[in-house]
């Protein structure tokens, strides 16, 4: 069952058309494992999984989708654009953006020992633009559905890493050709972009994942997403400089 969910949801990213929701609400370890199998899809495409993302780690994330709960979701190379690069908004459903904040991973995150600073397992952060697509109809979704799509991913980019600084409340800013169209802070993200290192920790200790050094972590929108048209957005991470995108026809 969770092989055929996965390819339903293959194929309506591939023929960029939305698909109802899935006919019954998941359990959520049912809900991850076709994730998984929807990440295998790719893999044997040629992609290579090269980190994770977190969803609903900040206030604003939750209440513009109804979802209450962090999730994760898994990132391929075939999903990172270059930072200032174009991507065609005919491969994509109804593409949404927001600002976040990207970690790489330098040692194994802390599962069983909460003392251990969890930024020491990181050895850079940069601000990133996430680039969501639910493959539902309207963008709506239950929890299961959303973590069985992959929490809603399609593309990522990530600006300059940076040294680790102290990146608890920085100002975030999303604009759009130049307008400002969304506001807030780091401290959006679960209180400290740390606590979201914390939790995917907590997550992949319960359902046995791992992240390898050098994979990235997305840490989840410090705002709501904006719908993504053809325009040029860039989101701006106070001291840790901005990251840009454009979306063109086609
Ligand atoms: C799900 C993905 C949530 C975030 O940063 O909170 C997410 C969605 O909003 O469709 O990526
Ligand atoms: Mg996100």
């Amino acid at each position: 069952m969770t092989a055929s969910y996965a390819k339903y949801l293959d194929n309506a990213q591939r023929a960029a058309v939305a698909v109802a929701q899935l006919p019954d609400s998941l359990d959520l370890e049912v809900a991850y494992a076709v994730q998984r199998d929807l990440i295998d899809c790719r893999v044997q495409r040629g992609e290579r999984v090269v980190g994770a993302k977190l969803g609903f780690t900040s206030a604003a994330k939750m209440a513009q989708m109804g979802v209450h709960e962090i999730i994760a979701g898994t990132l391929t190379d075939a999903m990172r654009l270059a930072d200032g690069a174009s991507i065609s908004l005919g491969a994509l459903i109804h593409p949404r953006i927001e600002p976040e904040v990207a970690f790489r991973v330098c040692a194994p995150l802390p599962t069983d020992d909460p003392s251990t600073d969890a930024l020491r397992c990181v050895d850079a952060v940069a601000p990133a633009l996430e680039i969501i697509d639910s493959r539902y109809r309207d963008f709506r979704f239950r929890l299961s559905d959303v973590v069985a799509d992959n929490a809603s991913s399609a593309a990522f980019v990530i600006g300059e890493w940076q040294p680790i600084s102290d990146v608890r409340d920085r100002k975030v800013v999303l604009q759009i050709d130049g307008t400002v169209v969304k506001s807030g802070s780091t401290a959006d993200i679960l209180g400290h972009p740390v606590n979201a290192l914390r939790a995917y920790a907590e997550l992949a200790r319960s359902r046995g994942w791992s992240l390898r050094p050098g994979d990235l972590l997305l840490a989840g929108a410090a705002t709501a997403a904006v719908p993504f048209s053809t325009a040029l957005v860039s989101a701006e991470v106070d001291g840790l400089g901005a990251v840009s995108v454009r979306g063109i026809d086609g």
